[in-house]
């Protein structure tokens, strides 16, 4: 394979996502980790921004390098492939960690014992994420897959008490993920009764509002190595819950019909 030009093919430009992300900060280490840091950029933008870019590059074929994660509606999407990372740049494979805000167990016990016990498979969010990108409003396409997977969410609120109107505020950020998790989250709080208030917020509010307590509740870190700043920022302000998912994959990607494999094949 030819992997000559792909800096002048791409104009040495990574396209990336928003600032606040785990993935811009792993780009970054794995920028430096290949000698990259001199002659490339990572572009700055937002999830829509770059899948939106991703698109108009697929459809013409041309070369394009994006920051990619798994589950992720766009590898069923398109055909593409992560670079390979033999420098471990981006971590092993993660788990998407739910918190709560300190002392929300004692104060929402319900809420707290159905966030506890949300789980899923990355195969069940990339079900919401594909009907979203397939124009679906979030909120609708959580009623439909928490419809469909009755027995699942059975054992998300078994033995939790009703929420008769009571109030629980998640916040989240617009990555398709957590659009997808977040709002599953809220409809099934929500058929048991609470009031759910979903604010979107950039990541580092997220943290922030759930260690400061004016969120109740997030089912979006990355762990250990995404958001392992955040984590470490705000460690004994927040509850971790635990795993809601596990299997998550990060790192550079494009399209099969690029001659490349490696991240190291950026450098030549
Ligand atoms: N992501 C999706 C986020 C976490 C979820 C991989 C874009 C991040 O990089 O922080």
């Amino acid at each position: 394979t030819s992997s000559k030009n792909v800096g002048d093919q791409v104009n040495y430009e990574i396209t990336g996502i928003d600032p606040g992300a785990g993935l811009m900060k792993s780009t970054e280490k794995a920028m430096k980790d290949y000698g990259l840091n001199k002659d490339w950029t990572l572009k700055e933008g937002s999830a829509a921004a770059m899948t939106a870019e991703l698109k108009k590059a697929y459809e013409k074929k041309e070369p394009i390098i994006v920051t990619g994660w798994t589950p992720h509606w766009m590898f069923s999407k398109y055909d593409l492939k992560y670079l390979k990372d033999p420098k471990g740049s981006y971590g092993k494979g993660e788990s998407i960690h739910t918190l709560t805000k300190k002392g929300f167990k004692q104060e929402n016990p319900g809420a707290n014992k159905i966030l506890d016990q949300f789980y899923w498979k990355p195969s069940d969010m990339e079900e919401v994420m594909v009907d979203v990108q397939d124009g679906a409003k979030p909120e609708n396409a959580a009623a439909k897959w928490v419809k469909s997977h009755k027995q699942q969410v059975s054992k998300w609120t078994k033995g939790a008490q009703k929420g008769n109107g009571k109030e629980v505020s998640l916040v989240y950020v617009a990555w398709e993920s957590e659009i997808a998790s977040t709002n599953v989250a809220a409809k099934v709080l929500e058929q048991q009764g609470y009031k759910v208030k979903l604010q979107q917020v950039e990541a580092g509010p997220m943290f922030a509002g759930v260690a400061d307590g004016s969120a109740d509740a997030m089912v979006a870190a990355w762990l250990p190595t995404t958001h392992k700043d955040y984590y470490n920022k705000y460690k004994g302000k927040f509850e971790d819950l635990g795993p809601n998912l596990k299997g998550t994959k990060l790192g550079l990607t494009v399209p099969k019909y690029m001659p490349i494999d490696s991240i190291e094949d950026l450098k030549k």
